[in-house]
């Protein structure tokens, strides 16, 4: 009995190691690709960065480094530890605030890896995108697809300041980024400003000579003003349990996303709302453009203001809660839900217990605050 099984113990490490020299992995020794119970859970933490932080950081940047050859844009990059090495708040997008002084240029580039901008502090600087010139305002959306060329000036008497949103893990792990540099500063206007707007921007309304639905919006700016009286004029109306007054942005052409590979949505969350709880495959990173606020994640409370950036990991469970009595909570996201989408992905579920409210069991400065040191 002792030399069959030593034998048996033999026969299969020499088999083992056989087929691993032949090029192949026996599958009943691999590890399952996911929660062996089916129950999703978050592969990692959420992040919170305070504008605080973030201001003085581009300020003492603003001393160090001027965009131009020797850094091709000052933006400060919101970096997850729960997904280092890859510097950004979620494995599949990267978020980063760029600040761009009085006369100073970003020069145009252009990569395969898409971008959208959300307008923080400033007003009237240029992002030139494939020579279509358009004016940033804060609360303003303003899209750079894939292989645009692309850069940015501020011939205004202020800084500019911006959230920058990319697909660039998403990309770099299909293997699929290619970057190329503009030979010149910045590649030159060849339409008016803000054309896209003007041939998209009444929201509903597209000219009748234009039949074609393309995946990329073909418009590339959704101004504040508009956004903000869509939100409260549908919170008048309606609203979602779980993210109260929630639109996302659309491509006029399609209805869709605006861009393949990344959603965005504006979120205005009224007086005392506190949403219902729910978890989702995709994940998402906020920008606290107005108001004051927490969200609990997985029990963990995040508390943010005005300017705050905060990133949810897929399959978290949340909650919002606007604590002000008077004064809306606006948050702009962006999310990887098109591609789970159109990879039939997309997974979502309600929290079941205690009226839809997670138990608060932490603060976000006590589970995670030296998370980063
Ligand atoms: C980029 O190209 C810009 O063009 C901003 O303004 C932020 C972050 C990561 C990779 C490329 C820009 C970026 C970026």
């Amino acid at each position: 009995m002792a030399i069959e099984q030593a034998s048996l113990t033999e026969i299969s490490d020499v088999f083992y190691r056989d087929v691993q020299s032949l090029g192949m992995s026996p599958l009943w020794r691999s590890t399952q690709p996911g929660p062996r119970d089916g129950v999703p859970a978050a592969p990692y933490q959420p992040c919170h960065w305070s504008w605080s932080d973030i201001e003085r950081s581009l300020v003492r940047a603003a001393a160090i480094v001027k965009p131009g050859p020797e850094a091709e844009r000052r933006a400060l990059q919101l970096c997850n530890p729960g997904v280092a090495p890859s510097p950004s708040p979620t494995h599949t997008l990267t978020a980063a605030v760029q600040m761009v002084m009085p006369g100073e240029i970003a020069p145009s580039h252009r990569h395969t890896m898409a971008a959208i901008r959300f307008i923080i502090q400033g007003d009237g600087a240029i992002t030139m995108v494939n020579g279509e010139p358009l004016s940033m305002t804060p609360g303003d959306l303003i899209l750079t697809p894939g292989w645009c060329w692309h850069g940015h000036i501020n011939r205004t008497e202020a800084p500019m300041i911006w959230m920058d949103g990319l697909d660039v893990p998403l990309v770099r792990s299909l293997k699929a980024g290619l970057y190329e540099g503009y030979p010149d500063e910045l590649h030159p206007a060849t339409k008016p400003i803000d054309h896209s707007v003007s041939r998209y921007g009444s929201g509903h309304l597209r000219p009748v000579w234009e039949q074609t639905s393309t995946k990329i919006s073909p418009m590339l700016k959704f101004p504040w003003a508009q956004t903000e009286q869509s939100l409260r004029d549908l919170a008048k109306v309606d609203s979602s349990p779980f993210d109260d007054v929630a639109m996302q942005y659309t491509n006029p052409s399609t209805g869709g996303h605006v861009l393949p590979t990344m959603g965005c949505w504006m979120q205005l969350l009224r007086p005392e709302a506190h949403t219902r709880a729910h978890r989702h495959s995709t994940c998402h990173v906020y920008h606290v453009f107005r108001g004051s606020g927490s969200t609990i994640v997985d029990g963990v409370q995040i508390d943010w203001k005005q300017g705050d950036f905060f990133a949810l990991p897929p399959d978290c469970w949340h909650e919002h809660l606007n604590r002000s009595s008077s004064e809306p909570a606006f948050l702009f996201s962006t999310n990887d839900l098109p591609v789970f989408e159109s990879l039939g992905l997309y997974r979502e579920d309600a929290y079941a217990e205690r009226d839809g409210h997670q138990e608060v069991v932490a603060s976000y400065a006590a589970r995670y605050g030296d998370s980063r040191n």
